[in-house]
């Protein structure tokens, strides 16, 4: 990254999010993935770079389609709310992206086809049949290898199903050693560069040819119409990727492409695999350029859990804007966690930032600034003096300032703004040190000025740098100061070293007032003291105690299986129908197969849990589970000790 004291010619800057899944509403880990593109996109603009900033949502795949119909709703305008929930979000957030991409917006759908045919044309995309363990909550096949006791999908532990279908396939083993050329030459192609190498070991451990279309569900993008081929979709990671050329006019209007490579995709280290792997290579194949940076940041969590939709343990983000201050926020999320780490959400750190950081470091300096210039001088300040009393203070400042800018995108953004401060402690230091009053008194009326002009010039450098992270609370600062932020006080400023004109300090309320405890939101409190009591309550093995009502939500029922057949294909499951009385008879599957054989089961009874929300597993839909016993003697079911009426409530 060129030094912003010798880097003055405009480039083209193209910053991306990930597109958000629509299966659920926004928390702090998207927020932060947002802002973090934000910051970059603000400083980028402000330096003058052509900067295009894009982030959207991403609409396929079974996921999406199965969150709709679980919900009841069609699938297109439950992707049109979830859609329209994150937009209306970021446009809270005041976010300043450039657009907002849908993967249902045509022109994508467009790009996608284009993309896909040229692949096939090249020879990268051949059709044959695929047999694997596809997990539908991450859209991925894993290998059996991989998979937890053979079924459960190593990233999310959910239950996988086999998938048998007719699939094309993009030559991914082709492109191993190319990529592995890439990243050899491209020290900083995957940030931070500890992620680099997990990528460079997996990649060596040998890459299998990737499956990019669907049989088995039709809520994606098509093949082109000419491959006559109706009932593929693509896989939707093929679709997503894409999403970064497509918003560009790639594939429909090549005029605008120009913007392209990325200089950074930002993702969480979650979806790396999919954005330093697959991605390169299929840019490699369509012969594009590849981006500059793949930078990966660490995951929030809450109580050192991962902080996700599924999980049900996330923080909204809205919420803590509202209660803290949404500029506070950013701040927070930016300096709290070293990019690439994960970082456990709590509001006591928030707090502790925003009155000390914020407060007492900046908050307080420019209050002090206010209060000495308006005795003193009556709000005038003038930096005429200032190199003849502050030199080496001023040199130091402007030596921190210049080692920023490489640090931002070098994604070391925490460190970015602990540098930052640095010019802050310069100039609280000064005052102390020097002692306007003392000044004053003695008759130094110049050296009192040039202090002030100190500490203004500082306030003027570090307002202009934050600018990319609190955006509203810096033009705050910069109109006391008499000045804007813009490119042209980023050029005078931070770029040529110049001082600030003779200006008289406007007076503006204080920035940061004092968060006491008393001010947290309750909802919050109260959610994370609801998270937290189960931990604090568990029995010596780590078991949770629950109160009886938490018990009662489970509705336990005997039923009788009244048909039980083998599921083809399936070592461990049998498809039971047990009748819980007054005509609900519910279609279970159960992993009992190794124990039990359909026809002992007809006429028996078990006890089933039957307020479960209905999941599929091989396809086939599953309305309930047969409690069991296992031990390292096998598995029994749990029966009533003597016939029961069907539907009998067990408690
Ligand atoms: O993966 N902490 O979408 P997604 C930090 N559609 N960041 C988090 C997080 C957490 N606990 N949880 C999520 C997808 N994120 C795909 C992307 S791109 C072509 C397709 C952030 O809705 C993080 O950036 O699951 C992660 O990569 C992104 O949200 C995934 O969002």
């Amino acid at each position: 990254m060129p030094n912003p004291k010798e880097n003055s010619s405009c480039h083209k800057v193209y910053i991306t999010t990930p597109i958000y899944y629509v299966n659920d509403v926004a928390h702090i880990g998207h927020a932060y993935t947002t802002v973090i593109a934000d910051a970059l996109a603000i400083y980028s603009r402000m330096v003058g770079h052509d900067t295009f900033f894009l982030t959207g949502t991403d609409e396929h795949g079974q996921k999406i389609q199965e969150a709709a119909k679980s919900r009841g709703k069609n699938t297109q305008e439950y992707a049109d709310k979830i859609s329209g929930k994150f937009k209306g979000l970021w446009d809270d957030f005041g976010i300043s992206y450039d657009k907002f991409i849908r993967t249902t917006d045509q022109e994508h759908k467009e790009g996608v086809q284009y993309a896909f045919a040229k692949m096939f044309d090249k020879g990268d995309i051949y059709k044959d049949v695929y047999k694997g363990h596809y997990c539908i909550s991450c859209e991925t096949f894993f290998p059996k290898i991989q998979l937890v006791d053979d079924e459960f999908c190593p990233e999310c532990g959910k239950s996988t199903s086999i998938v048998e279908e007719e699939s094309y396939f993009f030559r991914l083993s082709d492109y191993q050693d190319k990529l592995l050329q890439w990243y050899k030459d491209n020290p900083d192609c995957i940030l931070p560069r500890s992620k680099r190498n997990e990528v460079i070991r997996f990649v060596e451990s040998g890459l299998e040819d990737l499956s990019v279309t669907r049989t088995s569900f039709n809520w994606g993008v098509h093949l082109p119409e000419h491959m006559n081929d109706p009932k593929h979709v693509m896989y939707v990671w093929l679709d997503a990727l894409m999403n970064y050329l497509t918003a560009l006019g790639y594939g429909t209007d090549e005029a605008k492409i120009e913007q392209w490579p990325a200089r950074v995709h930002l993702i969480g280290k979650d979806i790396l695999r999919f954005h330093a792997i697959y991605w390169p290579a299929f840019l490699m194949s369509l012969e594009m350029p590849l981006p500059k940076h793949i930078a990966a940041h660490g995951w929030w969590t809450r109580n050192g859990e991962k902080m996700s939709k599924s999980k049900g343990n996330v923080v909204d983000p809205k919420e803590v804007a509202d209660a803290y201050g949404l500029e506070n926020f950013r701040y927070f999320m930016l300096r709290e966690v070293p990019f690439g780490g994960d970082g456990d959400f709590s509001q006591r750190a928030l707090i502790d930032r925003i009155n000390s950081d914020l407060g007492n470091d900046l908050g307080n300096l420019l209050n002090r600034l206010i209060g000495m210039s308006s005795k003193y001088f009556a709000g005038v300040v003038e930096s005429d003096m200032l190199k003849k009393y502050y030199k080496v203070e001023l040199e130091n400042m402007q030596n921190s300032i210049s080692k920023l800018e490489p640090l931002l995108f070098e994604m070391q953004i925490h460190k970015y703004l602990e540098e930052l401060w640095r010019p802050l402690s310069i100039a609280n230091k000064a005052i102390d040190q020097y002692q306007p009053w003392t000044l004053m008194k003695e008759g130094r009326e110049d050296e009192a000025m040039a202090l002030n002009a100190l500490v203004a010039n500082i306030l003027a450098n570090v307002a202009i740098m934050l600018h990319p992270i609190m955006p509203k609370t810096t033009d705050s600062i910069a109109t006391a100061l008499g000045f804007r932020v813009s490119q042209e006080s980023y050029r005078n400023i931070i770029q040529d070293n110049k001082l600030l004109n003779k200006f008289t300090v406007e007076k503006i309320p204080p920035l940061f007032p004092r968060i006491e405890e008393v001010v947290l939101v309750e909802k919050i409190e109260a959610e994370i003291k609801k998270k937290l009591e189960p931990q604090e309550n568990k029995t010596d093995e780590g078991i949770a105690i629950i109160g009886i009502d938490q018990f009662f939500q489970t509705a336990l029922k005997i039923g009788t299986i009244i048909q039980a057949e083998e599921v083809p294909k399936s070592k461990k499951l049998l498809l039971l129908q047990v009748d819980l009385g007054d005509g609900d008879v519910r279609q279970v599957l159960s992993g009992i197969k190794e124990w039990y054989s359909a026809e002992e089961l007809i006429d028996t009874q078990v006890c089933l849990v039957a307020n479960l929300k209905p999941a599929k597993l091989m396809g086939i839909k599953s309305e309930g589970m047969v409690l069991a016993a296992k031990d390292e003697d096998g598995l029994v079911l749990v029966r009533p000790e003597k016939a029961k009426k069907p539907g009998t409530t067990v408690s």
